[in-house]
């Protein structure tokens, strides 16, 4: 810490008087932190010393003031003051602290590049370069060698926008891990981690596919042949990836559906057209 401020007398021998009208004793405000010693020189001249009691903490109190009054042995007393001022000179004692260290964001795939995804939140208590942070991606600890690609950081704001189009279909997810630093000596840092949700959306239509054809069809086809074998997939998550087969109504065609991995709907395409005279046949 620096100290300034003066006390007129405290070379006590150039105090004027002499013998009990000369300095007596030294009186500190009271302080939590600061205590007053008095040393006796040779010459029988005190000497006040202000003793640091505790550790300093800039970040609880920057500055103290305080007062040292001197008091002579007269009749009446009479006193001088000075006042000391002691300004606490910061450490880098605190590292940058990210708010809240762990987030996860949700993100709508297909966003233009260069949408905000979020803003690291991170504060330092110190003071001047001891509390100014840069962000820089720091590699996951699951891939060392691997930082995120498809989003940009902004080393002064901490501002994390996409640099690619996101597609929920090729990854889901995103763990990102930003290093905030700040420009101490030594420098402190901190980490904020965050994962990136995608949000899927109805970017994908369904796909149909015949897997295997019997063609022609004999005229006299048992009731049951299977005509064709059709898979069909939508590459979407949910509802989005559901898919619902129909056949036009009125052909002598049914659709039997098959399980089916995750997807993919499978059905038989079946022969329902029944060999008995038309006027004996059922329903429709
Ligand atoms: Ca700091
Ligand atoms: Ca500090
Ligand atoms: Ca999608
Ligand atoms: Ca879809």
């Amino acid at each position: 810490g620096g100290c300034s401020g003066s006390l007129p007398g405290t070379q006590g021998s150039h105090y004027p008087d002499m013998g009990s009208n000369s300095i007596s004793t030294y009186q500190l405000s009271p302080s939590d932190y600061f205590a007053l010693s008095i040393s006796v020189r040779g010459d029988g001249v005190k000497m006040p010393e202000i003793v640091l009691e505790r550790s300093l903490d800039r970040e609880k109190v920057a500055a103290h003031h305080l007062t040292l009054t001197a008091l002579d042995g007269g009749n009446p007393v009479r006193s001088g003051t000075a006042q000391i001022t002691i300004q606490v000179l910061d450490a880098n004692d605190h590292s940058p602290v990210c708010e809240p260290p762990i987030s996860t964001i949700y993100l709508e795939e297909n966003l233009p590049v260069g949408t905000l995804v979020t803003k690291v939140n991170v504060t330092d208590l110190d003071e001047g370069p001891n509390g100014e942070v840069e962000y820089s991606f720091k590699a996951s600890n699951n891939a060392p060698d691997k930082l995120p690609r498809q989003f940009s950081l902004d080393p002064l704001t901490g501002e994390i926008r996409t640099k690619a189009l996101l597609d929920f279909e090729e990854s889901s997810a995103y763990e990102i891990t930003v290093r905030a630093r700040d420009k101490g000596s030594p420098a402190m840092e901190g980490h904020c981690n965050l994962r990136v949700e995608l949000v899927d959306v109805n970017d994908n239509s369904p796909e149909i596919v015949l897997t295997s054809v019997s063609s022609p069809v004999q005229e006299n086809a048992p009731h049951g042949t299977v005509i064709a074998l059709i898979a069909a997939k939508d590459s979407d998550s949910g509802e989005n990836g559901q898919v619902h087969l129909h056949i036009t109504k009125d052909l002598p065609f049914n659709m039997l559906f098959s399980s089916s991995p995750l997807n993919t709907l499978s059905s038989l395409l079946e022969n329902s057209y029944c060999h008995h005279p038309p006027s004996k046949r059922q329903g429709r």
